[in-house]
């Protein structure tokens, strides 16, 4: 009985060993192993991937910043008042005062386009202004013989400048690019007077007149 029970023992004990002295731990080192691995590979995507994108994302502004904003053009153009610059017999006649001047500015946008803002300072209160671009056009082929299109070109500039008495302002986007505007669109920039009724073929109703951004 002791012989065969010693054995029992013994290999009980063997097993015993094997099982969860020494395969147990060999397992669960292994699955720590394993888990240290998968966590750390975890860890390197959860971390590595959003600073890779945050990376991309910031470069990208970076990039369209470069791309863009140093290279936004913009320029000013300043417009006295009539007094016979356009010719000979072209100067204004009216009740409106001569201190009336503009300020034509244009900024180059993102998307290509443009944007037009007239200033007019010295403006009357309550008197609305339309400021127009005029395409230059061949005097031989217009109805009353103008040297530009009578109807204006609201691609361009068709607004009104709402006076107040003093520096109003008028905006508008062009889709025109702006080295397209201010090299090789020819046209007049035409401030109408707003003390009389509209002439677009007499100059001396103009309170203002000149090239388009130049
Ligand atoms: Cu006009």
């Amino acid at each position: 009985m002791e012989n065969c029970h010693i054995p029992v023992k013994f290999s009980n004990k063997g097993v015993l060993k094997k099982k969860f002295i020494r395969r147990k731990p060999k397992e669960k080192s292994y699955r720590i192993w394993l888990k240290t691995i998968f966590m750390k590979k975890l860890a390197l995507k959860l971390l590595v991937l959003p600073l890779l994108t945050v990376f991309t994302l910031s470069s990208c502004k970076k990039n369209d910043d470069m791309q863009n904003s140093p290279a936004m053009k913009s320029k000013t153009f300043m417009y006295e008042f009539n007094t016979g610059q356009a010719g000979s017999g072209t100067a204004y006649k009216g009740n409106h005062a001569n201190s009336l001047s503009a300020q034509l500015r244009l900024e180059e946008l993102s998307s290509g386009k443009t944007k037009v803002t007239v200033t007019l300072m010295n403006t009357m209160d309550g008197k609305n202004y339309p400021v127009h671009s005029h395409d230059a056009a061949d005097a031989a082929s217009t109805p009353n013989g103008t040297p530009y299109n009578e109807v204006p070109n609201a691609d361009v500039l068709v607004g009104i400048v709402k006076g107040n008495g003093g520096t109003a302002m008028y905006s508008q986007e062009s889709s025109m690019s702006f080295d397209d505007l201010t090299t090789k669109y020819a046209g007049y920039f035409v401030v109408h007077d707003p003390t009389q009724a509209m002439s677009t073929k007499d100059l001396t109703t103009f309170l203002i007149v000149g090239s388009f951004a130049r």
